[in-house]
């Protein structure tokens, strides 16, 4: 049986991933969307229980070094195949909207942490006249793209990229979200900082939707605090953090996806990124109580 309470390597995931699905074939199903730049596959679960329906998107990863957040990641894909049928909101959820999560956004990257560098965060695709390797998935989207908040130099960490979506692994979003067509969340999970975010991250000009945006933040905030008493702050990329352009949840807030948020998991610098596998599942549970306030938000707010 998995443990939750321990850190895994790619392959431990992507069995977990197929043993969740051989064990509940009626709710869960595996979507390859595409490769990495190493040709791993970009594997996605999705929860469903009917056709066509809108979804839900939650990602995990895309930083390869965020080790709680793949970790929570597979903790929620067991915490839906828990509660269906037995929690009533998530049920009613399941019963009107698909579920979808990649855990493991960045695949290159994660194997890299585990064999060769625990700090890396980027893809690892070659950039052609430079040593260094790899591009920041979060500064390659279509959003903003090249602006202040990223970088043109390949050694940098916010390298963005020769051009927007040059990223296989963040193409393959692109294209999934595109012909889905109804996505109505859309909520990409990092660390560290214990942040709830929203676009946008590339400009000062505030989302269409800001006023929404905040009140739900505040409410899915206080539903995370409720549990562990885990303080987090909320706003704007741009003026909760720093601008960063390129990012995910700018892009996917310019393509009608309205409740498109960022959170930045535990801690807030004592451990960073080397978070204690003792605070995994902690992190998990107090991250699902605010993606659940996320999701019936969406549910009842179609
Ligand atoms: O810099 C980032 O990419 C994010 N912080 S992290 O420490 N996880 O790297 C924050 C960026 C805000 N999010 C988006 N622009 N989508
Ligand atoms: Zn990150």
């Amino acid at each position: 049986d998995f443990v939750y309470t321990a850190y895994h390597n790619l392959t431990e995931i992507y069995s977990f991933i197929n043993m969740l699905v051989a064990e509940n074939r009626k709710l869960v199903s595996k979507i390859v969307i595409g490769r990495s730049y190493k040709k791993r596959p970009l594997n996605v679960l999705k929860f469903s229980t009917g056709a066509n329906r809108p979804g839900i998107w939650i990602d995990t990863g895309i930083h390869s070094r965020e080790w709680v957040t793949q970790a929570s990641g597979t903790w929620f894909a067991k915490k839906i195949v828990k509660d269906y049928k037995r929690d009533p909101v998530l049920t009613d959820i399941l019963n009107n909207y698909d579920i979808f999560l990649e855990i493991v956004t960045n695949p290159d990257g994660f194997a890299y942490t585990h064999k060769k560098n625990r700090m890396w965060r980027k893809t690892r695709r070659s950039n052609p006249g430079s040593r260094c390797v790899g591009v920041d998935p979060n500064r390659n989207w279509d959003a903003g793209f090249g602006g202040a908040g990223s970088s043109d130099n390949p050694c940098s960490e916010t390298y963005r990229g020769p051009r927007a979506n040059s990223e296989s692994e963040v193409k393959a979003i692109v294209d999934f979200v595109k012909s889905h067509g109804k996505l109505k969340a859309f909520v990409s999970i990092h660390s560290y900082s214990q942040m709830l975010l929203y676009p946008y991250g590339y400009t000062h000009t505030p989302a269409k939707d800001n006023d929404e945006l905040n009140e739900l933040a505040k409410k899915t905030v206080s539903a995370l605090q409720s549990l562990y008493n885990t303080q987090y702050r909320f706003g704007s990329i741009i003026n909760t953090i720093y601008q960063a352009s390129g990012g995910t949840i700018d892009w996917t807030y310019n393509q009608g996806i309205k409740y498109s948020y960022t959170f930045e998991l535990r801690d807030t610098g004592t451990h960073g990124f080397l978070l204690p596998a003792n605070q995994i599942v902690p992190t998990a549970e107090e991250t699902w109580l605010a993606l659940m306030t996320i999701m019936e938000h969406t549910r009842k707010n179609p």
